[in-house]
């Protein structure tokens, strides 16, 4: 099996690794402490998604608006990406990837979508991670995309977090299947797929690891907030057993009516930035 092209380094005191197909930062740690998760049962194969990091999700977010578009999350996320830039500084590194429409030719789900457009991914990592997915419009026709920074964040125990700034925001709820408005903070008790119609930085409020994680937009419409509990986990061979526990989606997004309609040769930029903070007064 031809294995995944990988990068990784220390800076700052924080370890990353990341990989060239999907230009995909797959773990991210502080001081030791991982902080966006990646499963152990993560596959790294080429086609294949990772479970885990941050995957980017482009041009269609999950199965696209009208329900119907494969692979899920589009396929920029399992595309061979190419680093075209990489600095490592003493107090940060930065590496960016690029994917052209000449590079999809023949990707699953790349086929009836246009080619006139080049991706870049920056990875600007230092005490803190900020993720940034230019797309710029090479044509002369509109280019209409949906685009996800899909992040998956390590927390000590899903049950005992609580999602701060999302306070009031309307959502659709994925699991129930309808519109609802959120009251106090995120609290899981179950199964989680939440579409917030709020692009906000968001504080994930960890009391098992004495931590908060904050997770700030540029550029985003919503925030979806995910965790697959245990009988949807299970059913996924790449998440490894009670791992759903110890992890959390946050995600940065364009979705639906606030897709991107980019005209010729202008450029959307969307930026997630992750940092690790105390915990305020509580
Ligand atoms: O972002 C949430 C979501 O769309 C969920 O509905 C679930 O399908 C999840 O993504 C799956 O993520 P994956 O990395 O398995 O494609």
């Amino acid at each position: 099996m031809t294995a995944l092209t990988q990068r990784s380094g220390t800076v700052a005191g924080t370890r990353y690794t990341a990989y060239d197909q999907g230009a995909h930062l797959a773990q991210w740690s502080v001081e030791g402490a991982p902080v966006v998760w990646v499963s152990e049962q993560a596959r790294y194969a080429v086609g294949e998604p990772i479970r885990g990091g941050v995957p980017v999700c482009w041009p269609w977010f999950a199965d696209g608006p009208d329900g119907r578009h494969r692979p899920a999350h589009g396929f920029a996320r399992t595309a061979p990406w190419t680093l075209v830039e990489q600095e490592q500084g003493r107090a940060r590194h930065r590496l960016t990837w690029q994917l052209t429409g000449a590079d999809t030719d023949g990707l699953p789900g790349a086929q009836t979508y246009p080619t006139h457009f080049r991706l870049a991914l920056t990875a600007d990592i230092g005490p803190d991670l900020a993720l940034t997915l230019a797309v710029r419009n090479t044509g002369d026709d509109e280019l209409v995309f949906e685009a996800a920074l899909h992040t998956y964040l390590a927390v000590g125990d899903v049950r005992q977090v609580e999602v701060l700034g999302l306070e009031g925001a309307g959502y659709y709820d994925k699991v129930l299947g309808r519109h609802a408005r959120q009251e106090g903070p995120v609290r899981l008790e179950g199964e989680t797929d939440r579409v917030y119609e709020r692009s906000a930085a968001v504080v994930v409020d960890d009391p098992v690891q004495d931590r908060q994680l904050r997770v700030t937009p540029v550029g985003a419409t919503h925030t979806v907030v995910w965790n697959p509990w245990a009988d949807k986990a299970g059913a996924m061979a790449d998440f490894g057993e009670q791992e759903w526990t110890g992890m959390l989606c946050v995600e940065t997004a364009r979705v639906g009516r606030d897709a991107v309609r980019l005209a010729a040769g202008q450029e959307h930029r969307m930026t997630a930035r992750i940092e690790t903070t105390g915990r305020d007064a509580r």
